[in-house]
C-alpha cells in the first residue's frame, strides 16, 4: 500500500500508520521537522508560505498543487491520501487532486484512491477551520464521489480527541491502528483457518475501489442479541456517523471450537437492507469471544454531509457552524462581497472565475 500524507495533520497520521509514507507540505520548517524518509515540497509562490505553511488558507494549497501536479497524482495512484480539512495546505492540495480526478473520464480500479480526511471538532477549533471544512464537503469532495473516480473514503473527526483529552500523538495511534485493524482483513484471511466465506486480496481491494464513504468498526460480538442492536452502539468513535449502506463487508472471528453460524445471523441483518455483503469466518485461536470486524458503505449528498459534520459537535457549536453557513448564502453579505461570492459559485460549478467577474462587471454589478 502506498500512503501520502499531506500537510500537517496528514503528515503525522501517515507517518503513524506507515513509516514509509510520503509527506507533503508547503512549509520548508515543517518538511525539515519530521523524520520521515520520503518527503515532497509544494512551491508556493510567496516567501512567508514556503515557510510558514498556508496559514490555513486553502487557495496557497491549491496553488502549490499546481507545482508538483504530476508526482502527486502518480504517488495517489492505486493509494492512500491522509489530509486534514481543516487548514490550508491539506485541504488546497486535496482539492487541487479531487479537481484532477473528477476531470477524468473514468479510473481504473487498481488506479482507484483512497483518501482518509480528519475533520476539525468545531467545538473547539478556529472558525476558520470549520468554514474550510465545509467548502470542501460541499465541493470539490462531493463532486469527486459523484464522478465515482475515488476509492473509499474514510471521514475521521477529531471529535474524540477533544472529548477525551487526549494527547495529539496518542489520538494520531488510535486513528492509524483503527485503520489497520480494518486493512489487516485479507492478512487474517490468508494466515487463519477458514471457516466460511472467503475474502481475498483481490475481494479487498475490489470493495476499497468502491467510491463511497467507509465507515468501518470492530467489536466483540455477542450470537445471543441481535446484531443490528450490537452495531450501533458499537459505530467507531473515531469515524463520522454512517448512513444506511449500499454496501457492506464484514469479517467474524470466532475462538476455537465455537459454532461459526452465528454469522448467518449478521447476514440477515444486511439482507434485511437489500444489501449482499463480503464476508468471512475464521478461526482465531488468540480470541475468548467471537469478535466482528464490519465495514458499511454509503453516500451522502453535500448538504446531508455538512449536516454529519455539523451533528459531531454539540447544539452550542451547532449554532456556529450554522451561522458560518449563512454567512455564505446571505443577501446582505452577498452584496457587500460580491466579487468573492461570485468566485465561489464559479469555482463550485467548476466555471472560470475570471469569466464570471468579467460578465458581472459588464452588467455593473461589481
Ligand atoms: N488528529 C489530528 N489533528 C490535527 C493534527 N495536527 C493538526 N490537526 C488538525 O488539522 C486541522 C488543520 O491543521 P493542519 O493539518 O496543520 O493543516 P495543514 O493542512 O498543515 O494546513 P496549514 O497549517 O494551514 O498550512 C485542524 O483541525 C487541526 O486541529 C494531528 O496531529 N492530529
Ligand atoms: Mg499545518
Amino acid at each position: 500500500m502506498r500512503t501520502l500524507g499531506i500537510g500537517g495533520a496528514g503528515s503525522k497520521i501517515a507517518l503513524s500508520l506507515d513509516p514509509e509514507a510520503t509527506v507533503i507540505n508547503v512549509s520548508q520548517i515543517e518538511l525539515e521537522k519530521t523524520d520521515a524518509a520520503n518527503k515532497l515540497l509544494a512551491v508556493v509562490h510567496s516567501s512567508e508560505g514556503q515557510l510558514q505553511g498556508s496559514r490555513k488558507d486553502p487557495q496557497i494549497g491549491r496553488d502549490a498543487f499546481l507545482s508538483i501536479k504530476e508526482q502527486v497524482q502518480s504517488l495517489a495512484s492505486g493509494g492512500l491520501v491522509l489530509a486534514s480539512t481543516g487548514g490550508g495546505t491539506g485541504n488546497g492540495l486535496s482539492t487541487g487532486l479531487l479537481n484532477e480526478l473528477s476531470a477524468l473520464s473514468s479510473v481504473p480500479q487498481t488506479d482507484k484512491t483512497r483518501f482518509g480526511f480528519i475533520l476539525p471538532y468545531p467545538h473547539a477549533e478556529p472558525t476558520e477551520y470549520v468554514n474550510n471544512t465545509i467548502d470542501f464537503l460541499e465541493n470539490p469532495l462531493s463532486t469527486a464521489i459523484d464522478t465515482g473516480n475515488t476509492g473509499n473514503i474514510y471521514l475521521f473527526s477529531n471529535r474524540r480527541k477533544f472529548e477525551s483529552r487526549l494527547p495529539e500523538e496518542e489520538f494520531n495511534q488510535q486513528l492509524a491502528d483503527s485503520l489497520k485493524h480494518f486493512l489487516a482483513i485479507p492478512e487474517k484471511n490468508a494466515s487463519c483457518r477458514l471457516l466460511d466465506g472467503h475474502i481475498d486480496y483481490e475481494d479487498f481491494a475490489l470493495y476499497q475501489a468502491r467510491p463511497y464513504f467507509n465507515h468501518f468498526t470492530y467489536f466483540t460480538y455477542d450470537p445471543d442479541t441481535p446484531f443490528g442492536e450490537q452495531l450501533e452502539p458499537n459505530h467507531n468513535p473515531l469515524l463520522l456517523e454512517p448512513d444506511t449502506p449500499i454496501e457492506a463487508l464484514f469479517l467474524l472471528e470466532m475462538p476455537k471450537n465455537s459454532d461459526p453460524t452465528c454469522f448467518y445471523d449478521i447476514l440477515d441483518y444486511f439482507t434485511d437492507l437489500n444489501v449482499s455483503p463480503v464476508y468471512s469466518v475464521v478461526e482465531n485461536p488468540q480470541l475468548r469471544n467471537p469478535r466482528v470486524t464490519v465495514s458499511l458503505l454509503y453516500s451522502r449528498k453535500p448538504a446531508e454531509l455538512v449536516a454529519d459534520f455539523q451533528r459531531v459537535s454539540e447544539a452550542q457549536t451547532e449554532a456556529k457552524v450554522r451561522k458560518s453557513l449563512e454567512q455564505n448564502v446571505e443577501l446582505p453579505k452577498l452584496e457587500v462581497n460580491l466579487e468573492n461570492e461570485a468566485k465561489r459559485v464559479a469555482r463550485r460549478q467548476g466555471a472560470d472565475e475570471d469569466d464570471v467577474l468579467a460578465i458581472l462587471r459588464r452588467l455593473g454589478k461589481l
